[in-house]
């Protein structure tokens, strides 16, 4: 098949799902082009079926603000005409969903059927900003298929929306062959030179993240037993972090990396995984560190409860509770084995699931059923 996809290419969630997803399907053979205003970032293969098309942004002075979504449409329908696209492939709902429909009716009376995948503040935080409800939902209506990263957010959507269209689950995913556990000792001697067990974050740092729980789950942990901390990324709140980490005079077992782009190798040092989040859709990072071999602490948001099993492979706590999720990490670093059994159940469940191997079939059976539905329409 021929797949135009298009996601935000920096370091948000959905953008990495989208380029990993378009890299799977380059390695099974299918031909991938990728249509943003920058390469995705977590594009790392150098498959000869993905191409990159880049969609210029206009500088007229007239425009306060370029009107991306009409570019990215006009270089949607372009590519879909030059390259034979079978079908459009968006992630994230806003404005994607909304240049996919204006592609398909600019393409018209070629066929140009489009998929929007939604992955979660595309729809929760519309919730809260009405002025985006009504175009939200009109592209959602309008899209020929319709997949969602997890049970939640599909009902999240239908009662937000009051959708009645069929909604596909098809949850995210990892590469169980590349993120599993694969020691790193210098590293690990880097971070923790005294053998001390590494707690480990990986998010953009957003509000929504609690990036200063981890902070204060660390300092809890940490007045109880030698550990260290390891942080993951960058964004809004991290100035925040490290401010706590100061004031908490606790800058010598603290490790802020930034953005890091092969976090696989980073995981597997971890002992531990920690998603305070106030909210998750599904909590990708969380399955990369199971991936990894690591526990999760998590909270019991969103679509967490059907990536992590409370008390299997780590545990779940409410949202702003550091004291819990304290307790629940000194729990697992206390056991003989550091939490390694746990670790290993994470991967165990990781796999049962989530593996690139058995989600990409989904996507490739439903791309399937809506390009044969938009030729039947
Ligand atoms: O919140 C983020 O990290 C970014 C956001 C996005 O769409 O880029 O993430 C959402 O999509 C991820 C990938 O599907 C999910 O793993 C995250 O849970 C989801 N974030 C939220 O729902 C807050």
């Amino acid at each position: 098949m021929k797949i135009g996809i298009t996601c935000y290419p920096t370091y948000g969630g959905s953008g990495v799902v989208a380029t990993e997803l378009g890299m799977e399907l380059a390695a099974r053979g299918h031909e991938v082009h990728f249509i943003s205003y920058a390469p995705p970032i977590r594009l790392t293969d150098s498959n000869h079926n993905i191409q990159f098309h880049e969609v210029e942004i206009s500088s007229y002075p007239l425009f306060d603000h370029a009107p991306y979504a009409l570019s990215l449409a006009v270089k949607m329908m372009e590519v879909a005409e030059a390259e034979n696209l079978d079908l459009l492939h968006v992630h994230y709902a806003i404005p994607h969903s909304v240049s996919a429909l204006l592609a398909r009716m600019m393409a018209a009376p070629k066929r140009l059927p489009f998929i929007t995948t939604l992955h979660g503040t595309d729809i929760t935080l519309v919730g809260n900003d009405r002025s985006f409800l009504p175009i939200t939902k009109f592209s959602i209506e309008q899209s020929d298929g319709v997949t969602a990263i997890s049970h939640y957010l599909k009902r999240r959507t239908i009662e937000e929306f009051d959708i009645k269209r069929p909604i596909e689950v098809i949850p995210n995913f990892v590469n169980c062959d590349l993120y599993c556990r694969t020691p790193n000792p210098a590293l690990r001697a880097e971070w923790a030179p005294g053998g001390e067990p590494i707690l480990m974050h990986l998010s953009n740092f957003r509000p929504v993240k609690r990036v200063t729980d981890v902070v204060e789950i660390f300092a809890q942990v940490h007045e109880k037993m030698a550990c260290k901390l390891v942080l993951i990324g960058d964004g809004p709140d991290r100035s925040a972090a490290e401010y706590l980490v100061r004031k908490k005079k606790l800058g010598r077992h603290v490790h802020f990396l930034g953005k890091q782009d092969r976090v696989y190798q980073l995981l597997s040092e971890a002992d531990l995984f920690l998603l305070p989040s106030e909210m998750e859709s599904f909590g990708l990072a969380a399955l990369e560190a199971m991936a990894c071999e690591v526990p999760v602490v998590a909270t019991n948001v969103g679509g967490l409860p059907e990536v992590v099993e409370h008390g299997v492979d780590g545990y779940l706590f409410t949202p702003g509770q550091v004291e819990i999720g304290a307790r629940y990490a000194l729990e697992i670093l206390s056991t003989p084995d550091r939490g390694r059994a746990m670790g290993q159940k994470a991967r165990v469940n990781a796999r049962k699931k989530y593996c690139a191997n058995d989600v990409i079939p989904m996507y490739e059976a439903y791309y399937r059923q809506v390009i044969e539905g938009a030729a039947h329409a």
